[in-house]
């Protein structure tokens, strides 16, 4: 919130209203299908060539506004290696979305998904939103899954689909904000509802969490 000289905190927290919800968001799937990428496309707005590969999970932060209120998306980018599969529920865990992601020109990542749905399903909350991403769809020529064939797995899975590429960053705003669009309103803190001490409740449990696991 802004500070200001002259004005005291109770004042300034009722001259900037602002609803704040924050979502957990999981990245999943294979190594190399652009998880990292991804995340740092959606919250710094860039992209690397150089593959660098995630070591456990990372969590990274962006807000943005949908409508009226305001919502933080604190994504986990999770490692695809194998070795690392077994942290994987771990971070699903209090999960309110979870993306599954495939590499577009690699057909093996999307042989893999049906793996990974299974680790959400069992071991998500049972109200996790699921969304099949396809990326790096910027590599349309190399293309091995037909996107009528993703589109009709995520159909029969009744989970969502988006085809995205986070080396030009095709789709990913609306990747993100058609998750805002999918959280009810009703579990939307109000900072200045009676719940306010609901909240920072919730905060300092989240950050617990946080802290114990780094
Ligand atoms: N062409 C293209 N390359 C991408 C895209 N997303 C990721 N990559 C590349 O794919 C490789 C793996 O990406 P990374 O984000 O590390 O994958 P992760 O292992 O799933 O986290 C890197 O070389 C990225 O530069 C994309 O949308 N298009
Ligand atoms: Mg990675």
């Amino acid at each position: 919130m802004k500070k200001s000289n002259n004005l005291s905190g109770k004042y300034q927290e009722i001259s900037s209203p602002t609803n704040v919800q924050k979502v957990k968001v999981v990245t999943v799937g294979d190594i190399s299908v652009g998880k990292s990428s991804l995340a740092l496309r959606f919250t710094k707005g860039y992209f690397e060539e150089l593959y660098k590969p995630t070591v456990g999970a990372v969590f990274v932060f962006k807000t943005i506004t949908e409508g009226n209120r305001k919502i933080l998306f604190q994504i986990w980018d999770t490692a695809g290696q194998e070795r690392f599969k077994s942290l994987v529920p771990m971070y699903l865990r209090d999960a309110k979305f979870a993306l599954l992601i495939y590499d577009i020109t690699d057909r093996k990542t999307f042989e893999a998904i049906p793996t990974w749905l299974n680790y959400v399903t069992r071991y998500a909350p049972p109200d996790i939103q699921v969304t099949l991403v396809a990326n790096k769809i910027d590599l349309q020529e190399y293309q091995t899954i037909d996107t009528r064939f993703a589109k009709t797995f995520a159909e029969e899975h009744n989970i969502s689909f988006e085809a995205v590429s986070a080396k030009t960053g095709e789709n990913v705003e609306k990747l993100f904000n058609n998750l805002a669009k999918k959280l009810p309103p009703e579990v939307i803190v109000n900072k200045h509802s009676a719940n306010h001490s609901i909240k920072l409740t919730d905060e300092k449990k989240s950050l617990t969490k946080c802290c114990r696991i780094r």
